[in-house]
């Protein structure tokens, strides 16, 4: 099985002296402690927003959602690709997450975390996307972007447009709940991928971009 882990990235900083590109290459590191198949291949696209400041840093944000679309659609574009791995740039991989794309489904199918929240924004959580390769795929990416658009510069834009986009295809496409030890935001030691809400000591000692606190 032909696999894409991808990620997108910028010069943007996730907090004060750290910059996307950084949790990037700790990211990259996670993937290589994990001694994938040459089968399985991490790629990482640098992104440029075209804005700066803080004005427009939702702007900014806007347009890093919106960004990784076209790199998927690209991805899976390529036959020979059977599946791919969104994960966002504030992720680190833990252990062996190949149980998220296989078995390979007969039946077109996208794994994501999934939540009974009545927010919308919060239906999904797009920071872990497992993307089965198939036509009726390569249209959600179209309708995810399209109605990501829609939402428009709002926080969290990406979640809202995804969710919209999944109760269009809901029935032509399986959306089962993928398991939160794939994309953990509470950081839990028995986790497969950890996912920075915010960035805390215990990820910057994960990711090695920090040392330990000293214990007296
Ligand atoms: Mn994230």
């Amino acid at each position: 099985m032909n696999v894409r882990l991808v990620t997108v990235y910028s010069d943007h900083e996730k907090a004060p002296g750290l910059p996307y590109s950084r949790l990037v290459e700790a990211l990259q590191d996670s993937v290589a402690r994990q001694r994938m198949p040459e089968t399985v291949q991490f790629l990482a696209h640098k992104f440029q927003p075209g804005f700066s400041g803080e004005v427009l840093e939702n702007a900014a944000q806007f347009a890093a959602m919106l960004a990784r679309i076209p790199v998927l659609q690209k991805l899976l574009n390529n036959n020979s690709v059977d599946v791919v791995v969104w994960l966002d740039a504030d992720t680190l991989v833990r252990g062996d997450i190949s149980q998220i794309w296989n078995p390979k489904p007969d039946w077109p199918m996208i794994r994501i975390l999934r939540r009974t929240y009545s927010d919308e924004r919060l239906k999904v959580n797009t920071g872990v996307i497992v993307l089965f390769n198939s036509p009726e795929v390569q249209q959600f990416l179209l309708d995810w972007r399209v109605e990501t658009e829609k939402a428009g510069i709002v926080f969290y834009a990406d979640q809202i447009g995804f969710q919209r986009a999944l109760e269009k295809w809901e029935g032509r496409i399986d959306f089962p709940c993928l398991s939160a030890l794939y994309n953990d935001s509470g950081l839990n030691d028995t986790a497969r991928i950890w996912h920075a809400k915010t960035i805390t000591e215990r990820f910057l000692v994960e990711a090695g971009l920090a040392m330990p606190e000293m214990t007296p």
